[in-house]
């Protein structure tokens, strides 16, 4: 059986043929999986769930006693590690302001490259993620440790997640994936002695010998949207639970009699309410795809432009689309008013280190100093903001909005008003009558205040809000996540990229990728799982006849040689559908330009 996270969601079979709107309204009946759940398993509102959540955030609240000596570590590859990267960013400004030590890390595989371009060879390599680990843990006392991956594949992890269970006495391991346990990945890891299987089934073994020490929270949460697409549910759902986890920490350390069941099922539920408003402004995304879509069908660009963390959700949507949909690193990108210095990684202002900068370059002056004067009409430029942030950035959000409409009038803002107190201002308006188009999100704070105020009895009204300030935060996060993933998803699918819903052109960059590709060809050519292998295998090598090397080169080699090549799947698929040559594969790609519609003639 294949693994949920890798299997075809029925909702979406349709999508690459509908409408904006249509794309938006399939999106939200695939979101509602997350909590609502799939086929009967345990989604996140299981008792067993609600319980193991509960668990690591009383692990969390012992980490926090002592921050100076205790850490948590989260830690991912790709969009998992990305979201690693957020929430260490938020929970630490959170201890900075309660006037204590910082004390979240986060890993991620290939390291801060890797929060704005895929960096694949080290996902695949359990030893880089163990050293990574040790360095992060050294001279740490107790390590409260995250592994995310989504589709309980990632060597990376596994190789932490073993580490750490040789290691009991300073590490507790969790494993955050959303695959039931028996599907966990159980193909052999170059160059290392275990599968990802193995390690989960220790990890199981050792749960229910130390119920304390280590911990699985795997809710089913269904398949993507666009299959495999984990920076999708998988994602949302990660910064959801850790979300919860860690309010939770930080709320019960000073109150212990908390029932922790109703605290994880009220955050649970506020969660849900901001789902159900996000998707009530489906014609307001679906206008931003469109404006999206026109840009990237005639050769122009998208720009996300924000303020603090809504400019990091900005950021991470734009660095998925090349792993995603083998788009340009130009295609779609994003901005942070401050630069580096607001961004808050590690590694600092990388754009220097490496060969070509251009995509690290993440501050609104590059974007003023490089890219303002080649705007065209052809370009989108949405901005992310708070209300918060209009105040703050008013002057420089308006000067920045009157020069863009030089340029382009596909000038938009998805603007989050003030929850609390949503009447608006002079300034606000001032500032967003520049826009042509504005989604004014306005979060369901009274219903959200309901869900939640039984966890906090003494508070109530402005202190309540004031209390949860950097909750209200991630649920504005949240919010713009789903409408920015419905955006770059909605683009790609009406640029042709999709074919049902599944992404042919899946660059074969990690060893996940690699099967999913074989899995791809298999399906749509009809053919045997070995013919598969040596239609992605020629493809790669552009031969008809593959050399014995070639043909049993280690898995990492083809994943080496692909990883800077365009289209190698779809050709893989016309040669495995046609039995056509290489030659003939690469030459109807080049006639017809869209895949999707090259995969159709042949079929
Ligand atoms: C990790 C990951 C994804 C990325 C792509 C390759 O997946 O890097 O984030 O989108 O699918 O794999 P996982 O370990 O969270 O399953």
């Amino acid at each position: 059986m294949q693994p949920v996270t890798e299997a075809s969601n029925d909702i979406t079979q349709n999508i690459d043929v509908a409408s904006p709107k249509e794309i938006v309204q399939l999106l939200c009946s695939c979101d509602v999986e997350i909590f609502d759940g799939w086929h009967g398993y345990p989604n996140i509102h299981s008792n067993e769930i609600i319980h193991t959540i509960g668990e690591i955030a009383t692990a969390g609240v012992e980490i926090l006693k002592d921050p100076s000596n205790n850490i948590i570590v989260l830690s991912g590859c790709g969009t998992s590690g990305r979201l690693a990267f957020i929430l260490c960013r938020s929970f630490n400004k959170l201890l900075r302001e309660q006037g204590m030590q910082e004390c979240y890390e986060y890993v991620i595989a290939g390291g801060d490259k890797a929060l704005f371009t895929s960096q694949e060879a080290p996902e695949d390599d359990p030893e880089a993620g163990i050293q990574a680990l040790k360095q992060v843990s050294q001279g740490k006392r107790k390590v409260l440790f995250i592994g995310i991956t989504c589709g309980l594949s990632a060597p990376f992890v596994a190789g932490q997640l073993d580490y750490c269970m040789d290691n009991l006495d300073k590490f507790t391991p969790v494993l955050l994936g959303f695959n039931p346990l028996n599907l966990a990945r159980d193909l052999p890891i170059e160059n290392w002695n275990k599968t990802f299987l193995q390690v989960t089934k220790r990890l199981e073994d050792l749960c229910q010998k130390h119920s304390d020490k280590c911990f699985i929270l795997n809710p089913i949460v269904g398949p993507e949207a666009i299959r495999g697409s984990s920076r999708m549910k998988g994602g949302s759902v990660t910064k959801i639970l850790l979300e919860t986890i860690f309010t939770i920490s930080h709320h019960i350390r000073d109150d212990k009699n908390q029932s922790l069941h109703i605290m994880v099922q009220s955050l649970l539920s506020a969660y849900r309410h901001v789902y159900e408003m996000t998707y009530s402004y489906m014609d307001d995304i679906a206008v931003m795809i469109q404006w999206a879509a026109e840009s990237l069908n005639n050769n122009g660009h998208v720009y996300y432009i924000g303020v603090d963390s809504l400019a990091t959700i900005g950021i991470i949507d734009a660095s998925e689309c090349p792993p995603t949909y083998s788009s340009s690193l130009e295609d779609i990108r994003g901005f942070i008013y401050g630069g580096y210095t607001t961004y808050k990684n590690k590694e600092g202002d990388i754009s220097h280190h490496v060969s070509n900068g251009e995509p690290f370059n993440i501050s609104i002056n590059n974007f003023q100093e490089n890219l303002i004067d080649q705007l065209a009409c052809n370009d989108t430029v949405l901005f992310l903001l708070t209300y918060q942030d209009v105040c703050n950035e008013n002057d420089s959000v308006t000067q920045l909005t009157k020069s863009i409409l030089q340029y382009t009038k596909h000038i938009g803002a998805i603007y989050f008003t003030e929850p609390h107190n949503p009447s608006g201002n002079t300034d606000e308006s001032t500032v967003l009558s520049y826009f042509k188009h504005v989604a004014m999100v306005t979060l369901p704070w009274h219903r959200i205040q309901e869900t939640i105020s039984p966890v906090f009895p003494t508070l109530s009204g402005t202190k309540l809000y004031e209390e949860l300030r950097h909750f209200v935060g991630f649920l504005c996060e949240i919010s713009l996540k789903w409408i920015l993933n419905a955006i770059s998803t909605g683009s790609h699918i009406m640029k042709g990229k999709i074919y049902k819903n599944l992404m042919i052109d899946v660059k074969v960059s990690n060893n996940k990728l690699y099967h999913r590709a074989i899995s791809i060809i298999q399906k749509f050519a009809g053919c045997s799982l070995e013919e598969a292998r040596c239609a992605l295998i020629k493809s790669i090598y552009k031969t008809d006849t593959l050399t014995a090397e070639q043909g049993s080169a280690a898995i990492s080699k083809h994943i080496d040689m692909a990883t800077t090549m365009n289209k190698v799947v779809p050709a893989a698929l016309l040669i495995a559908v046609r039995q056509c040559s290489v030659h003939e594969a690469i030459q109807i790609l080049n006639d017809v330009k869209v895949v999707s519609k090259a995969i159709l003639m042949s079929k």
